[in-house]
């Protein structure tokens, strides 16, 4: 077993397991992110088996798989057996067929601590397809921004499950995925003979022309959802298969809020929102027997306790807070993006987004793949 560092020894993802070899490691490096480029997109094992694709950090969002809208992220079609983790597979596109962010096709795919967004497909499963025989266990994932169906009537704008295909979601957020015209899955589709169980997970906030949060085809599909917040109102649960909602699964709105890494972190009174999100404490089982007791829900990136939150889970930033005093007025919050080429952010941030909670400086160095996050205090 070899690990193959992307970055500082191989110069691209394709060029790195192009060499690779069953078992191998290979590990996209933060101080070179984001990878970009044609050799960085459709990013294929080429028959590997057991192989692992990472990162060098524990947070997916100092990484990005950035597929800039020519390709998808990742395409795995050869009976691959295949881990990814710690990655941000964002701007991928199906370009003219499925799966825009990952396509997996006969072949045994696992994520973990991932981040799919802003992909699209022209016809099924916009973030990630999974079809024909093949197999997708999905851990602490957040798929969002997704769209499917972009010319025509198709399935699954964040996730399709296809063709005797299975897939277990374990603490993801599937949320705010869409199709642009007529589209069936706004969230995830389940279409001939897929099947999909899924725990401590959420589905919220996705569009579409029918099965908002969830579309299953026919007879033979079927769908599980135990601990899971989902959205139930007219139009969002769009069932012609199996659908098995367990006691414990809930269908009140999750409170997302923003914060450091973006949009789906949860409301939390102990973090300063107005009110305490329903996913709290409702999983199945201890966040730390998950392994999620190192990541957060919350705002203050204060970590998991107790029973585990539904939901994906962010990473908190890697330094501490220090305090510091600024001779200004803040008069509104507002964030401001670098130019490409992207280097950071610097974000001036209040946690509780109604101007009455602590307000913050936060600086993101993706080169160096740190967060700096400090108070501010208005002197008078
Ligand atoms: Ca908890």
């Amino acid at each position: 077993m070899t690990v193959r560092l992307i970055g500082s020894v191989y110069a691209d993802g394709a060029t790195a397991l192009g060499d690779g070899d069953d078992g191998d490691t290979f590990t996209f490096e933060s101080a070179y992110e984001p990878f970009q480029g044609s050799n960085n997109r459709n990013l294929s094992p080429n028959g590997l088996t057991n192989i692992i694709i990472n990162s060098d950090s524990t947070d997916p969002c100092d990484v990005r798989i950035d597929a800039q809208n020519s390709g998808r992220c990742f395409v795995i079609t050869n009976g691959e057996v295949v881990t990814i983790e710690y990655l941000s597979m964002i701007n991928g596109n199906g370009n003219g067929g499925d799966g825009g962010g990952v396509y997996v096709w006969l072949s045994d795919v696992l994520l973990n601590h991932f981040i799919i967004r802003d992909c699209k497909a022209t016809n099924w499963g916009g973030g990630i397809m999974v079809g024909n025989y093949a197999s997708a266990e999905l851990f602490n994932g957040l798929i969002h921004g997704n769209q499917a169906s972009q010319s025509v009537s198709k399935y699954g704008g964040g996730i399709c499950v296809y063709l005797n295909s299975t897939m277990v979601v374990d603490s993801c957020t599937v949320a705010g995925n869409s199709h642009n015209v007529n589209g069936f899955g706004g969230g995830i589709a389940c279409y001939g003979n897929g099947d999909v169980t899924s725990k401590n997970s959420i589905y919220w906030g996705n569009t579409a022309n029918s099965g908002k949060q969830i579309y299953i085809y026919s007879g033979p599909d079927s769908l599980v959802l135990d601990y899971c917040c989902y959205s139930n109102d007219t139009g969002d649960v769009y069932n012609n298969g199996t659908f098995t909602v367990t006691n414990s699964s809930i269908t009140t709105n999750p409170l997302f809020v923003t914060g450091t890494n973006g949009d789906y972190y949860l409301s939390e009174t102990a973090s300063k929102q107005g009110s305490d999100s329903p996913c709290l404490d409702a999983g199945s089982a201890s966040a730390v027997s998950l392994g999620l007791d190192d990541f957060t829900t919350r705002t203050d990136s204060v970590c998991d306790v107790d029973t585990v939150n539904i939901g994906y889970h962010y990473s908190p930033p890697t330094s501490e807070p220090t305090s510091a005093y600024f001779k200004c007025v803040l008069r509104c919050t507002h964030s401001y993006v670098m130019p490409e080429p992207q280097s950071g952010e610097i974000i001036i941030w209040n946690d509780r987004g109604d101007g009455q909670g602590d307000t913050w400086l936060l600086v993101k160095d993706y080169c160096k793949g740190i967060t700096t996050k400090i108070k501010l205090t208005q002197v008078t």
